[in-house]
């Protein structure tokens, strides 16, 4: 039996793991259009890459060079007219930080009619799951999210699975009937946040009283392992994932190569990802793959049915039909062996620097409003960007206005940032842009490990406290925000902003960049 199993994963190995040779340039385009779609069977109109909801995967190969165009042909402004794409979780070099695509941040959107073309070398050896999706306002409330992987020819875990491919790829979002637009016009005046209407798994959903729209299905072989790439691709909901009598090995966590933890269930904050390796170990049937959300209360919006977030996994020779299992939420509390984050170990051991600065942020609501401060201050988008700002010769603080949130920093520093205990009953996933921190304290625990704690990008903020570290060796003006997007266009935002010599050094940005600011700036607020 083994070695049957051994003898199928060789083969599929060189059948399904092609990757070449890194170094290569990798060009992709996506259209940025309005489209009409039916995720759930609610027909709405999106905005899209190239027309599908999640827009097309994007991949590439350890130490490449992406180099994605992105043609604005949105036509709808009912919605928002003009976008900006941001590559989630991808570490950008300082001479590229122009092109890392945060609005207001790092570069001005990109007008409708108007393209623009990131141009990202992948460094220090990343690989791993990522997603791209809209980072102007809440726009990817709309649909413009994907995702991003980039593969690992010498995957030093890689003889623990056998197929890793497009169809490996489990990307679970929120689905929204109304318009961001319209629902952020609600949230401003309500302070309410929204609650989704369903959850999606790989762009399919459905909702209370709507139609039977048919469940993804997730085709597996029996004797194969499988390297699932899972992606919280949220604007808020949470998602507790977990697959029927099934096991799934936790292998990455943010694109940070995780030593193997073998759990039955993962909750997954907005913007987290993980690779895991399921084993079609059981018999040949159909089983329920659960993706439960929470997100708000249901009471608001009676769409809403967690219970309905699901997709089939299929394996070949079962009928082509539904689980004949029950709709669960996940394991009985009796077999649960969900994942605890403070126990993630990354396969490379790296303690954490001692910090040369501490930082302390507290996240508090503005009660009754649509309105999140970070130390008292409530982020507000620049007109003019804070790359603009510093490559005209900001320097210190002061140069901001208080509304930026915007931290100067030295370069080639370590930097805590400590969230003190919140008494939000939400967990906050923050998230850093152009690098990834050391974990030392999550959420879930209360040791602080500075030996070997899980490097990632997006962590819960939440009662029992959270602190991470980072480098400053990557200057730039990094965005770290909270990934709930409705929190993070009510102001709970900060920019890190470290090396400003080094990024006036460093940072030559091109003609089509220095173009989309007064292109910007010029258009009536309808097309914004
Ligand atoms: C998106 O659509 C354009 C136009 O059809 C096509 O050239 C491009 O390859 C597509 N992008 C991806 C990532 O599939
Ligand atoms: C974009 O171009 C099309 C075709 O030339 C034109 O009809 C449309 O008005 C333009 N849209 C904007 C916002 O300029
Ligand atoms: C969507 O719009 C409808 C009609 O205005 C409203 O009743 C509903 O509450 C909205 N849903 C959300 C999630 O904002
Ligand atoms: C995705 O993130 C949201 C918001 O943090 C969370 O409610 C949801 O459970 C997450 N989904 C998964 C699969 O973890
Ligand atoms: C799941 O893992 C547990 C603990 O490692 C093990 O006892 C169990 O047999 C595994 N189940 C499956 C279906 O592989
Ligand atoms: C959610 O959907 C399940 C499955 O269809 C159904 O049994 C349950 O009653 C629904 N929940 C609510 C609150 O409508
Ligand atoms: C940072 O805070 C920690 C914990 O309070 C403290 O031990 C350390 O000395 C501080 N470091 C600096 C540079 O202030
Ligand atoms: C926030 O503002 C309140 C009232 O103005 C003040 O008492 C408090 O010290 C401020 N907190 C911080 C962290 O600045
Ligand atoms: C600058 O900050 C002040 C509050 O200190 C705020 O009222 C104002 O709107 C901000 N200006 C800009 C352009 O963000
Ligand atoms: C930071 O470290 C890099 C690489 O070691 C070095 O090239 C650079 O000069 C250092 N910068 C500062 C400000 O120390
Ligand atoms: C953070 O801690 C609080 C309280 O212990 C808990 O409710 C919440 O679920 C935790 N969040 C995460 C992401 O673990
Ligand atoms: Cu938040």
């Amino acid at each position: 039996m083994k070695f049957l199993v051994a003898t199928a994963s060789v083969v599929l190995f060189t059948l399904l793991k092609p990757h070449p040779a890194s170094g290569a340039t990798v060009p992709v385009t996506l259209d940025i259009i309005n489209a009409v779609g039916a995720p759930d069977g609610f027909s709405r109109t999106m905005v899209t890459a190239n027309g599908t909801y999640p827009g097309p995967l994007i991949t590439a190969n350890k130490g490449d060079t992406l180099v994605v165009t992105v043609n604005n042909k949105l036509t709808d402004d009912s919605m928002r007219m003009s976008t900006a794409m941001d590559f989630d979780g991808l570490f950008v070099d300082t001479a590229n930080s122009f092109n890392e695509g945060s609005s207001f941040v790092t570069a001005c959107p990109i007008a409708p009619n108007a393209s623009y073309t990131y141009t990202i070398p992948l460094i220090n050896d990343q690989t791993g799951t990522f997603w791209y999706h809209s980072q102007l306002s809440v726009q990817y409330v709309d649909g413009l999210r994907g995702a991003l992987v980039v593969y690992d020819p010498e995957d030093p875990l890689a003889d623990l699975y056998d197929v890793d491919d497009e169809n490996t790829i489990w990307a679970v979002g929120d689905w929204w009937h109304n318009t961001s637009t319209s629902m952020l016009v609600t949230y401003v005046a309500s302070g309410i946040v929204p609650v989704s209407d369903t959850g999606t798994f790989n762009g399919v959903g459905r909702f209370n009283g709507g139609p039977e729209v048919p469940f993804f299905v997730t085709n597996v072989v029996a004797g194969t392992r499988y390297r699932f790439r899972i992606i919280n691709q949220s604007a808020r909901n949470v998602f507790t994932m977990s697959v029927d009598s099934h096991n799934l090995t936790v292998i990455e966590t943010d694109g940070t190569p995780t030593t193997p933890m073998t759990v039955n269930e993962i909750q997954m904050l907005a913007g987290q990802r993980y690779s895991v390796v399921l084993e079609a170990n059981q018999p040949v049937d159909n089983y329920w793959i659960n993706a439960p959300y929470t997100g708000g209360s249901p009471a608001v919006n009676l769409n809403q049915n967690a219970t309905l977030a699901r997709a089939i996994l299929r394996y070949q020779g079962a009928p082509e039909t539904d689980p004949t299992a029950p709709m669960s939420l996940g394991p009985a509390e009796s077999e649960l062996n969900a994942l605890v984050e403070a126990n993630l170990r990354p396969l490379v051991a790296q303690a954490a620097p001692e910090p040369d600065i501490n930082i302390t942020l507290n996240l508090v609501v503005t009660a009754g409003r649509a309105q999140w401060n970070v130390n008292n201050v409530s982020y507000l988008p620049p007109s003019v960007p804070t790359l603009v700002k510093i490559l005209d010769g900001a320097n210190s603080a002061s140069d901001f206005n208080v509304t930026e949130n915007t931290f100067v920093l030295p370069a080639n520093k370590t930097v805590q940032v400590i969230f003190p205990p919140s008494d939000d009953d939400e967990a906050h996933p923050f998230h850093l842009h152009g690098n990834n921190f050391w974990l030392v304290k999550s959420n879930t625990t209360d040791v602080v490990n500075t030996a070997n704690p899980i490097r990632r990008d997006v962590a819960g903020v939440g009662a029992e406290g959270t602190i991470v570290r980072f480098s400053t060796n990557n200057p730039g003006p990094w965005f770290f925000h909270c990934h709930i997007f409705w929190h993070f266009q009510a102001g709970l935002a900060t920019v890190m902003a470290s090396g400003l010599d080094e990024i006036r050094e460093q940072v030559h940005p091109t003609q089509a960049w220095d173009a989309l600011c007064p292109a910007y700036d010029a258009l009536p607020a309808n097309l914004q």
